[in-house]
């Protein structure tokens, strides 16, 4: 049956970066759903649902959301978790400056207590402006909030860059946030 990409797309964003316990599906610490568990547990949303399904999604998702492990038996996300899993991401350089998109009602808490990750793993951020523009976009009109990553970076602050090029980091402290 022809299944609907982007319907299959937020499915696997929900079960695998928030709640797999929905369709009571198991991650493994890494955050990896084996596809013979996952598939029967689709089902019954997306009838017949193949691993075809699966892989048009993860290849042609717009923000390169999944990653399959090298034989195709399991998938997981690539960030946006907001379950702890472990990505086993590496600490990463960052470029001079980083971006961040908000919305208005949430600068003057960002001015005092800086960026924090509120529900998810990490604070999200962009090498470029568009993505930033596009995250804000989300939730009403764009503000762009340009953080001094490498400074950071020296000062002994980590960064992470995701296997779909999201920059990610614990905390931002607003003394290296410009606003
Ligand atoms: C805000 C989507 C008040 C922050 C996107 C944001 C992204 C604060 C919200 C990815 C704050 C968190 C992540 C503070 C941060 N006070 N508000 N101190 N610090 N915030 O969704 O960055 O489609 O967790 O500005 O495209 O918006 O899911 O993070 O507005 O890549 O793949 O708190 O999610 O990708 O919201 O978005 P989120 P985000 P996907």
């Amino acid at each position: 049956m022809k299944q609907n990409n982007n319907q299959i797309s937020k499915f696997l964003s929900y079960v695998l970066r928030h709640k797999p316990e929905a369709i009571n599906l198991k991650l493994d610490e890494n955050g990896w759903a084996h596809i013979n568990d996952l598939l029967p547990k689709m089902d019954k949303e997306f009838k017949g649902i193949s691993i075809d399904d699966i892989k048009i999604v993860v290849e042609s998702n717009d923000k390169q959301r999944f990653t399959f492990n090298d034989d195709l038996t399991k998938i997981r996300a690539n960030q946006g978790h907001s379950i702890g899993v472990d990505l086993e991401l590496k600490s990463t350089t960052p470029p001079e400056s980083l971006y961040h998109g908000t919305v208005e009602k949430s600068i003057q808490s960002i001015k005092s207590k800086g960026l924090v990750k509120g529900n998810r793993q990490h604070v999200h951020l962009s090498k470029d402006i568009e993505t930033a523009i596009n995250v804000g976009n989300r939730r009403g009109d764009a503000i762009i909030l340009k953080v001094r990553a490498q400074e950071m970076f020296s000062k002994g602050y980590t960064f992470y860059l995701s296997k779909n090029e999201v920059w990610l980091s614990d905390f931002i402290p607003n003394e290296f946030i410009e606003f």
